[in-house]
């Protein structure tokens, strides 16, 4: 096998390994009656901004995927049953989460991601029934914030199944093997062609 070969093998080796995690936030973890703080989700990559209150009991989800939402929730503890907006540790390429409730009121959400430098980059905006919640989803190259709101006028609401991909960054090492053994790799194979070269 020809050095050429062996770099590319180890660079698909490497590349394949940083795969992009994927992320499912369902609540089932927790109890009913917890209350989630800002850190409590840090170990998972992502902050939110608001104190979170787990609840038991299902969500109806939208007409188009019969079903209920696993048995826990979450909702807005501190603006109750309000808007909710945080942070990922990490850039991410996707999300969807699961918003609104069974209630007869009419959620009218929208989920929002943000850039590095604040600038929304993708929305989502849905007109739910009264009795169903519905799977709000965004994709943009490196959303860093986001937001779940109400669209319009105030309303109460909860969410579940905060999903999201997390971009992988160039592992170690990649990183290593690009820096330092690459350059020592290509070099070898540039004199063993000037060796083969001047013998001809
Ligand atoms: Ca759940
Ligand atoms: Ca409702
Ligand atoms: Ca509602």
């Amino acid at each position: 096998m020809s050095h050429t070969h062996i770099i590319l093998t180890i660079l698909v080796g490497l590349t394949a390994s940083a795969v992009k995690a994927a992320v499912v936030i369902d609540f089932d973890e927790f109890f009913a009656g917890q209350i989630l703080d800002q850190s409590s989700l840090l170990d998972r990559g992502v902050a939110f901004d608001q104190r979170l209150r787990v609840t038991d009991g299902t969500i109806p989800i939208d007409h188009t995927m019969p079903g209920y939402s696993s048995p826990n929730w979450a909702h807005n503890i501190d603006d109750l049953y309000g808007n909710l907006s945080g942070s990922f540790t990490l850039p991410v390429d996707y999300v969807s989460i699961l918003a609104g409730d069974g209630g007869g009121d009419a959620d009218f959400l929208v989920l929002r991601g943000f850039d590095a430098n604040g600038n929304e980059v993708a929305s989502s905006v849905l007109d739910s029934d009264e009795d169903v919640a519905r799977v709000y989803e965004i994709a943009a190259p490196a959303i860093v914030r986001f937001e779940i709101a109400n669209a319009f006028v105030p309303g109460s609401f909860h969410i579940d199944n905060l999903t999201f991909n997390q971009v992988p960054e160039p592992s170690t090492p990649l990183l290593l093997f690009l820096g330092c053994v690459l350059p020592v790799l290509l070099r070898r194979k540039r004199h063993e062609t000037a060796a083969t070269c001047s013998s001809q």
